[in-house]
């Protein structure tokens, strides 16, 4: 027996320091409607959605920086999209800069959601491979302080049982890493749902910047086949405060075939209908993980590690 999930890669222009919650809510809103329209199940927004990137500036000043931040999912600006999700019967992943209480501290994260078809949120990410900086450093055109504002994400990587199969988040730069995919491959996951926001220029390596398009593909067909799973990688693109980034959103099969992809840089709906079934002959041969993986080898190498240290 086949399963489908038609799912919908959001990719969302960029979004002005300006540009208020509810104008995001509503973009995201049209999302679901096409969504619907084009007989999706699920839809799927990008990492930070509901705001500019924000790390790329240096604040200081800690109410400006919680503006950024939600304390609360849904909140009385992002219900209206709950709402209409529900209404319409689709689910959707969410992005967004978390704002939480945990043993009397309050702690921000990079995170994803994944809301089911009755608006009840199942499960939830947070970013673990927190990419820049956590000091000013002025001499760079443009700031990357995610680890100024962020923590370090401490969910792991949790696949969850929803529409139908096994379906895992990561977070943009969590998407450059192998661990990051084989550790869910590990737990059987069939689709790996991921939000990006990628600036063309990287500042540290600027030789890197011809390859940013090559770069974000390969890593997601990387992940994609290695582990027999469906990867779907949503962009922020087009120029945002001033700052081009990477759109090229891509929907990846477990082949490692890119099948479904964006043709411009502004808000744009890539549909695929993915057949969750399709990454087991990858998973029953090549990628038996039971059969042909050899922790124990991988482990004694590690405890060597001292010999190899560059
Ligand atoms: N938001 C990100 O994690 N961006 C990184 C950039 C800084 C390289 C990425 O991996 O795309």
């Amino acid at each position: 027996m086949t399963r489908f999930l038609t799912v919908g890669a959001a990719q969302m222009g960029p979004i002005q320091r300006s540009h208020s919650r509810r104008e995001v809510v509503e973009r995201l809103v049209a999302h679901l409607r096409e969504g619907k329209r084009m007989g999706c199940d699920l839809v799927v927004f990008p990492e930070l959605t509901l705001t500019t990137f924000f790390p790329r500036w240096y604040m200081t000043d800690q109410a400006e920086i919680d503006a950024f931040f939600e304390a609360e999912m849904p909140s009385n600006e992002t219900a209206p999209l709950f709402n209409e999700a529900k209404r319409l019967g689709l689910g959707f992943c969410l992005g967004y800069a978390e704002l939480a209480r945990e043993n009397g501290r309050v702690r921000r994260f990079n995170t994803s959601i994944i809301v089911e078809r009755d608006g009840q949120v199942v499960g939830k990410y947070r970013k673990v491979h927190l990419p820049g900086h956590a000091e000013h450093e002025p001499q760079r055109p443009f700031q990357h302080l995610e680890k100024r504002y962020f923590e370090v994400g401490n969910l792991g990587f949790p696949v969850f049982k929803a529409f139908g199969g096994n379906i895992g988040m990561c977070i943009c730069n969590d998407r450059r890493w192998p661990e990051t995919y084989r550790v869910m491959g590990l737990q059987n996951v069939e689709m790996v749902l991921l939000g990006y926001n990628t600036p063309i220029h990287n500042a540290p390596a600027p030789d890197h910047d011809e390859h940013t398009w090559f770069h974000n593909q390969l890593s997601m067909q990387a992940g994609a086949y290695q582990n027999g799973t469906w990867v779907v990688g949503v962009a922020k693109g087009g120029t945002e405060e001033g700052i081009p980034s990477l759109a090229d959103s891509m929907i990846v099969a477990p082949s490692g075939k890119v099948v479904a992809r964006a043709g411009g840089d502004g808000d744009e709906l890539v549909v695929h209908r993915c057949d969750l079934d399709a990454g087991q002959s990858y998973k029953r041969s090549t990628f038996n993980f039971a059969v042909h993986r050899q922790p124990d080898q991988y482990r004694m190498i590690v405890e060597r590690k001292g010999a190899m240290d560059p």
